[in-house]
């Protein structure tokens, strides 16, 4: 209360403190040039808004515009500076943003097969018999996860459709993070239409208590649409039914999908 900005970590001489005013101001490392950035054909569109090929220094890209209001752009800026610095193999590259002018401008790697929601649905035939295939999918999906994990950093919206698809069956997980940063209350609160309950244990349900172990069971979640080839979890339950059937003593979990090997 009456601070300028939430306290976001403890003052201390080494951070940042003892900088040269200018370090870190305007075109910092993790700023991009928006006269750099070529924009090319669009991937899609979303509330948050529109996500185009585009080439930067010499890398072809993927460039997202975010609509207006959507964000809490402010703490999200701050944040990508975190974001750059989460590099791994199965976790789509942040490779700066660009903040001097509107719109908010998010550039990172770009995945050319799209999300893998859509990828397990048409595919879907052509996987049916490689288990194989799909267990090499949950494994990169667990292994972008354990390092973000390692990092403590918690994604809040792990599922198929924030997975992305490159070359080689390459996946990637996508958009951690960001979910902290949507101002939209339907999507914010546990009682919103555009809340993830099918993705959510019952403490997050209940509490909005969102950590580390709130991915896992989105993970969880996760594992089981990559069996299913991209079915929708709950089908036709109610969140107040999925809430129901997952918080309570013998509560029911998920079915095990068809194809996965009974042993496990
Ligand atoms: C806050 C977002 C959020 C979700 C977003 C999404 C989901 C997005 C977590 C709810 C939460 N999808 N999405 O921007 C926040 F900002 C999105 C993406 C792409 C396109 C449109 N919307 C996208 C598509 C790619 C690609 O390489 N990237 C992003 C990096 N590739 C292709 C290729 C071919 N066809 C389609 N897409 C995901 O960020």
């Amino acid at each position: 209360a009456g601070l300028s900005t939430r306290l976001r970590s403890p003052p201390s001489p080494e951070a940042g403190n003892t900088a040269p005013a200018s370090a870190g101001f305007g075109h910092s490392k993790y700023e991009i040039d928006p006269s750099e950035i070529q924009i090319e054909q669009q991937l899609g569109a979303g509330c948050f808004g529109t996500v185009n090929q585009g080439k930067w220094r010499g890398k072809v890209v993927a460039v997202k515009m975010m609509k207006e209001n959507t964000m809490s752009e402010d703490s999200f800026i701050e944040e990508a500076r975190t974001m750059t610095q989460l590099n791994h193999p199965n976790l789509v590259q942040l490779y700066g943003i660009v903040t001097q002018r509107k719109p908010l401008i998010i550039v990172t790697e770009l995945m050319p097969y799209g999300s893998l929601l859509a990828y397990l649905r048409r595919h879907k035939s052509r996987l049916l018999p490689k288990t194989a295939t799909l267990l090499d999918m949950c494994t990169q999906v667990c292994n972008g996860m354990a390092y973000l994990e390692k990092r403590r950093f918690i994604h809040r919206d792990l599922a198929a459709r924030n997975c992305l698809v490159g070359e080689s069956m390459v996946v990637k997980v996508a958009d951690f993070g960001l979910a902290r940063y949507v101002l939209d209350d339907e999507y914010t609160s546990s009682q919103g239409t555009k809340f993830p309950v099918k993705w959510a244990p019952p403490e997050v349900l209940n509490f909005t208590r969102f950590s580390s172990k709130s991915d896992v069971w989105a993970f969880g979640v996760t594992l089981w649409e990559i069996f299913t080839y991209g079915f929708q979890p709950w089908a036709g339950l109610t969140g107040q039914q999925i809430l129901e059937a997952i918080d309570k003593p013998n509560s029911q979990r998920l079915e095990q999908p068809d194809l996965c090997p009974r042993e496990y």
